[in-house]
């Protein structure tokens, strides 16, 4: 079993050649070979997704685990989302924290509210992400499947910068990988180990999508990050942690039942790498933060 340092994962750089290589478009895809949208600026209409979900009064839940140093992430989270997520709905945020008191009460608009969720800390460091899994589930079961329609689990080191609507609702949403999503599949970082409940076979797979974003209709999240859990507890039984913790296991997941939305990196991006000529507004990122001493 893996008891090291968090591996630190290089980011992969996108170097801009003056004309891609034929067999390597850097425009991303639309549709996914089972026909689900690809969202990305320019493939929806907002004001026709404005008229059709206002009058539906949804409610968009939102999660994100806030443990140790990484209370220090919350407020620039929360004000962000204030300015650009899901504008004119009602929004439930849920932050699962270790200290509650580190918890900034942020201001926020009519309709949206937050939740202070108190969790243990895990001592090791693994432990903190696949535990989300867990206790997402745990809480849509006994909370959230009554106050929300469709729920967003999302990193909390990172911040939003542009409008984040309606056109990312769907029964069962992932977002591309920021740094997979110009990389043959073959590269993709999936578990390998047939041990693991993570396992990807060579040719199975379709995108790698990031462990920072996922949602969907709120049932559809319980079904899903359950079915995660078990495979985390079917590798904890087996002294196994996948290559990339629960994110493996979200990968694995993603494959078997298929998203039937795919939001492009414009909603997974990573302020560590420039911004590619493909990509025309980014509206969520990873913050360049400080990995040695958050995780000290
Ligand atoms: C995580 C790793 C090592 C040490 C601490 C933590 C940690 C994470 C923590 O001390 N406190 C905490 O609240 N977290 C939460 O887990 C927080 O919400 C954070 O955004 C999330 C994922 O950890 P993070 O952001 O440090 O990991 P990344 O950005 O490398 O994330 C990718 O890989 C992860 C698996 O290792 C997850 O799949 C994540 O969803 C991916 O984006
Ligand atoms: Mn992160």
């Amino acid at each position: 079993q893996y008891q090291g340092e968090k591996p630190f994962r290089p980011v992969a750089r996108v170097s801009a050649p003056a004309a891609p290589p034929a067999d390597r478009p850097t425009e991303l895809l639309t549709l996914t070979p089972w026909l689900a949208p690809i969202v990305s600026e320019g493939t929806f209409d907002p004001e026709l997704l404005q008229d059709m979900y206002q009058p539906l009064n949804l409610t968009i839940g939102v999660t994100a685990f806030a443990v140790g140093r990484y209370t220090g992430f919350v407020r620039h989270f929360l004000e962000s989302a204030e300015r650009f997520f899901m504008h004119g709905y009602r929004v439930c945020y849920y932050v699962f924290t270790d200290d509650p008191a580190a918890i900034p009460r942020v201001p926020l608009g009519a309709g949206r509210q937050l939740s202070v969720i108190p969790v243990q800390k895990h001592a090791r460091w693994e432990e903190v992400s696949t535990r989300r899994m867990e206790t997402i589930s745990q809480h849509i079961a006994r909370r959230a499947h009554r106050e929300v329609d469709y729920l967003f689990c999302l990193d909390v080191d990172m911040v939003f910068r542009n409008p984040w609507g309606p056109e990312t609702l769907g029964d069962l949403v992932a977002a591309i990988h920021p740094g997979y999503y110009a990389v043959p599949r073959r590269l993709f970082p999936y578990e390998r180990r047939p041990v693991s409940a993570a396992f990807v076979a060579d040719g199975e797979g379709d995108f790698y999508y990031g462990g920072a974003v996922f949602g969907g209709r709120v049932a559809r999240v319980y079904e899903f990050a359950r079915g995660c859990h078990m495979g985390i507890l079917a590798d904890k039984a087996n002294g196994v942690m996948a290559a990339w913790q629960e994110e493996s296991h979200l990968n694995r997941r993603f494959i078997s039942h298929k998203p039937s939305k795919v939001l492009s990196p414009e909603y997974l991006w990573d302020d560590r790498k420039p911004q590619p000529p493909s990509l025309k507004l980014i509206r969520f990122s990873t913050l360049d933060k400080d990995t040695a001493w958050l995780r000290s």
